[in-house]
């Protein structure tokens, strides 16, 4: 395959409600999607960065400076690209995972199209609908935080998560356990919490919870391994896990016994596979993450969570629970679930019409 040039198309999508996090709120989602043109095949792929950069070090228009100055420069000189050349061409470059990952997925896409295979096939999925949770921002009260979650409930939504944060936790977890009884129930910190907080977490395990995800700083892998032999809720990591590698030592040092593959934060799909694959061999369950992703995002996310060691509901909820309208066709809830894609590559392209709407800019970068 020749790479002819890649287009960064710069996107602000109002989100359905605000999403507040212990690290921030998110009402507008502005990111990047790359297409990515090829003799054989055109891809996309959309970056799970933000506009500021809170959730990892990346954040939207840093990656955009990195991908057209340094990273699709880089694969001007590969011979027979193909989705496998990405990573090595792109090895020297330091971390920058985000940018990275929308990249590969681009040309995996192209690449996909180009022999008329799906995503999932190529991954190795076994399944050909996914159950799906939904991850709840924190609330301005609790009786707020009941109505959202018992809307979702009613959806069919098969998990909750809610995220939690110093002072927003036992209470919110308390109230939703009081509410709905016996739901699958789990939280996500995203590292708010520090090894002196103990107490505070704790307290979580009289609530059932099925994990607790990312409770302390990213790289206190050991803080991790620590607290958990002190809780009998399961750690799930999340920011800490970038790698095949990170995730081995995680495992190895008992620092998580749960997963989040998120493929934007490990560099993309094939990194994400070698992760899975990692965790099955440790009977170590793993779930799909997200970034509150348009439908191309979600599509690739749906075909990764389709393979065998994704046993738990993953954060790859309905089109609806995130925008108005989506880029693409509508992911729907079906029986708790979303159906995985089956056309070649994501399955999916963004609507033309829809796109314009909510583009801010497009710049086209040639790869010579
Ligand atoms: O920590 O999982 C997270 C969204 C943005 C950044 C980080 C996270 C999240 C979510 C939402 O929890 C997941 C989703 O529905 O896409
Ligand atoms: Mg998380």
């Amino acid at each position: 395959m020749k790479l002819e040039g890649v287009e960064i198309v710069r996107i602000a999508m109002p989100l359905v409600g605000a999403f507040r996090t212990s690290f921030g709120t998110e009402a507008v989602r502005e990111t990047i999607l790359l297409r990515a043109v090829t003799d054989e095949a055109e891809g996309w792929g959309e970056c799970g960065a933000g506009e500021a950069p809170l959730y990892s070090g990346e954040h939207t228009d840093g990656a955009a400076d990195v991908l057209r100055r340094h990273l699709i420069p880089a694969l001007a000189g590969v011979a027979d690209l193909d989705a496998h050349s990405v990573t090595p061409a792109l090895s020297a470059f330091k971390e920058n995972r985000l940018a990275k990952a929308v990249l590969e997925t681009a040309i995996l896409d192209a690449d996909l199209r180009a022999r008329g295979i799906p995503l999932s096939y190529a991954l190795g999925a076994v399944r050909r609908s996914v159950p799906s949770g939904v991850s709840i921002g924190i609330a301005d009260s609790v009786p707020e935080l009941l109505d959202t979650v018992g809307q979702h409930l009613a959806e069919g939504y098969l998990r909750i998560k809610l995220k939690i944060e110093p002072g927003w936790d036992v209470e919110p977890v308390r109230a939703v356990r009081e509410r709905f009884g016996d739901i699958m129930l789990q939280v996500d910190a995203n590292a708010a919490y520090e090894r002196g907080d103990i107490d505070d977490l704790l307290a979580l395990d009289a609530f059932g919870l099925s994990l607790v995800e990312q409770p302390l700083p990213a790289d206190d892998l050991l803080g991790h391994a620590m607290l958990g032999r002190r809780l009998a809720t399961p750690i799930c990591l999340d920011e800490s896990i970038l790698s095949a590698r990170s995730a081995a030592a995680a495992i190895e040092l008992g620092a998580c016994r749960i997963v989040n593959i998120k493929p934007a934060r490990v560099g993309g799909y094939l990194e994400a596979r070698r992760i899975h694959d990692l965790c099955v061999a440790h009977g170590v369950p793993v779930w799909c993450g997200g970034m509150l992703e348009t439908g191309i995002g979600r599509a690739a996310n749906v075909a990764l969570a389709a393979l065998p060691g994704f046993t738990l509901p993953g954060d790859t909820s309905a089109s609806a629970r995130y925008f108005r309208e989506d880029l693409t066709e509508p992911f729907l809830l079906v029986n708790g679930h979303l159906e995985v894609p089956t056309g070649p590559g994501i399955g999916v392209t963004p609507d033309p019409d829809r796109l314009a709407e909510v583009t801010v800019a497009r710049e086209w970068v040639p790869v010579r």
